[in-house]
């Protein structure tokens, strides 16, 4: 009887939880998404499409917290030179079943969509309708010494011209962006909290990109970006 009880109260709460969230994606909506508008830098080999106020900001501030404190975030291990680093971030995998990724040299499955992903990757969907991604890779960088150096997102699960689409929550971290042999070809974006960047065309296979240092920040960020695994 106690049993039923406390079932009950768990499906009233998760049914309220829920109905909760779907008000976030209403709101998401109802913020006439007619003045959000992507800024579109066309670069040399690709382009990155710029939405500051993806999200309003109370929204913003609500999944940073329910996605810090839900998100099965881990601390992943490099091997640089026969000795063993931490990742300077932790991280997360989510997506559809069968989706799996290479991560060095070592094939892991995605953990289940949680309703908040689901949401905020139709939002995302909204703005783009091309795509629909089937993955997310996540980076929890718990203040300004955490980062992620220079590199392209350029695995050869994700194809040839990958979109992927990177939702910042948190603290505004810096996004540096420079051609791999285009020495004058730069660029360099404040991802304010709530703002999402699209990464098109062949960006991954002539650019590389890095979230450096910045050791006067002193609060999270976390980063959502979104992709396609081609299986
Ligand atoms: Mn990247």
């Amino acid at each position: 009887m106690y049993l039923f009880a406390f079932l009950l109260v768990c499906k009233i709460y998760q049914i309220a939880s829920l109905k909760n969230l779907k008000y976030l994606t209403m709101d998401l909506f109802n913020q006439k998404p007619k003045e959000r508008t992507f800024q579109k830098f066309i670069l040399e080999d690709g382009e990155i499409w710029f939405m500051p106020n993806f999200m309003p900001l109370s929204i913003a501030e609500k999944y940073l917290k329910k996605l810090l404190e839900t998100i099965n975030w881990k601390q992943e291990q490099i091997k640089m030179y026969g000795k063993v680093y931490d990742v300077p971030r932790k991280t997360a995998w989510y997506g559809y079943e069968g989706f799996s990724y290479q991560y060095s040299g070592i094939l892991c499955d995605p953990d289940p969509w949680t309703v908040e992903l689901l949401e905020i990757k139709k939002v995302i969907e909204y703005f783009i309708p091309t795509e629909n991604f089937n993955s997310v890779l996540l980076n929890h960088y718990r203040d300004g010494n955490d980062k992620v150096g220079w590199h392209a997102d350029d695995e050869a699960g994700l194809g040839i011209n990958p979109t992927i689409a990177s939702v910042s929550l948190g603290a505004t971290r810096r996004f540096d962006l420079k051609h791999k042999t285009k020495l004058n070809q730069k660029l360099q974006l404040e991802l304010p909290t709530g703002s999402l960047v699209i990464m098109i065309g062949a960006l991954q296979h002539h650019w590389v990109h890095q979230i450096p240092v910045q050791r006067k920040i002193h609060h999270p960020r976390i980063n959502l970006t979104f992709r396609t695994i081609k299986n």
